[in-house]
């Protein structure tokens, strides 16, 4: 079976990932796209000679043409999109953040429950990087003695003059804290956000920032988000466990970006949801519960920069549905 995907958001990683389905990727093709801007989804939709021009995303996921949803638009607009292509049984891939705010995320979750089937799958490519899985398996290998410290450095060069204050924690922590959780293997429970000296080259921006996060087991997670570091991507990790240290590899030199960085890790994501759904499995990536948990962390973390406090993160109960499925 060849899937036929309908993207939601034709902008800078809506055709990234169309050029990667197109292009390297196999088993799918896509069969319809949308944007909010229809004359973005119509330039783009030059190069698909398969593809349907949608005037909305709600028109797209109800679409016969559309096998499984690519949700590529902006943050805000992801719960609406998630929930529709739940409510038509369609499985649908949803770039990070799940959804913005912690009860849009509860919706979401809800509804999934309800159907009783994982559709949902959320874009946090860093647990496809080879890099990452080595981590992973070191960790698990019990090598390091139980882990105590988790490092993890989030570099960008820039930021567009839109990013705002709280995006250091929603839009670019966001990834820290999923990888942090999936390494280590646990929920985090509490954030204190501690600002740095700001970067003269930061246009006013709160930048650096340092996170101070707590896990169930006491373990602590430090993630440091630079976002006018200007030398490249500098993305980094190290566990800190009772009898060893394990480092995150690096690329040989310093990438220009996060296309650059993460590719490989994008294929595969994208390789593995697409398999997924052509052979009628649930999938096994980054769900619901991951995009939830996620984004709980962010909103405390944002409380935590208004007020320089330690905030908890309160979760509630993981629904079943969840255990089934965690890679
Ligand atoms: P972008 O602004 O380049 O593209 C978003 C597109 O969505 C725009 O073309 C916009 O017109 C469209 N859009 C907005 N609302 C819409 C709606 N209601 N219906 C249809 N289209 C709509 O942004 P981007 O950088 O491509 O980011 C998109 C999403 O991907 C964000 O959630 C972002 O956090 C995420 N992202 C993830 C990574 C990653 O590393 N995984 C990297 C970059 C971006
Ligand atoms: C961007 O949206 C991403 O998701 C990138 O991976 C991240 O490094 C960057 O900070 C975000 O703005």
């Amino acid at each position: 079976m060849t899937v036929a995907i309908g993207v939601i958001g034709t902008g800078m990683i809506g055709t990234s990932h169309i050029r990667r389905i197109t292009g390297s990727l196999s088993g799918a093709r896509i069969s319809a796209v949308t944007d909010a801007d229809l004359a973005v989804a119509k330039q783009v939709a030059e190069d698909l000679p398969d593809a349907e021009v949608f005037d909305t995303g709600q028109a797209l996921i109800g679409s016969g043409r559309v096998d499984a949803v690519l949700v590529t638009s902006w943050g805000p607009t992801h719960e609406e999109f998630v929930l529709a292509a739940i409510a038509a049984g369609k499985p649908v891939f949803c770039e990070k953040p799940l959804a913005t705010t912690a009860d849009a995320c509860r919706r979401i979750i809800a509804a999934e429950v309800a159907a009783d089937r994982r559709l949902v799958q959320v874009g946090f490519m860093r647990r496809y990087d080879a890099a990452y899985r080595r981590l992973k398996a070191e960790i698990e290998s019990g090598a390091l003695g139980a882990p105590l410290i988790y490092y993890s450095a989030h570099r960008n060069p820039a930021v567009p003059s839109t990013y705002t204050r709280e995006m250091a924690i929603v839009d670019t922590a966001v990834h820290d804290f999923d990888i942090a959780r999936w390494l280590l293997g646990e929920e985090l429970v509490a954030i204190r956000v501690v600002p740095a000296k700001p970067n003269s080259l930061g246009n006013g921006l709160q930048d650096p920032l340092l996170m101070i996060v707590e896990t169930e087991s006491g373990a602590l997670v430090n993630v440091e988000t630079s976002v006018n570091i200007r030398y490249g991507y500098d993305i980094r990790g190290e566990a800190v466990g009772e009898k060893g240290t394990a480092t995150l590899a690096g690329p040989a030199r310093v990438p220009a970006d996060w296309r650059e960085r993460f590719t490989p890790a994008f294929d595969t994501e994208l390789q593995e949801w697409i398999d997924a759904i052509a052979s009628g499995a649930e999938p096994a990536g980054p769900s619901s519960w991951d995009g939830y948990a996620a984004t709980v962390v962010c909103d405390a973390g944002v409380k935590s920069l208004d007020t320089l406090d330690r905030v908890p993160v309160v979760l509630g109960a993981k629904p079943a549905l969840y255990e089934r499925s965690v890679r």
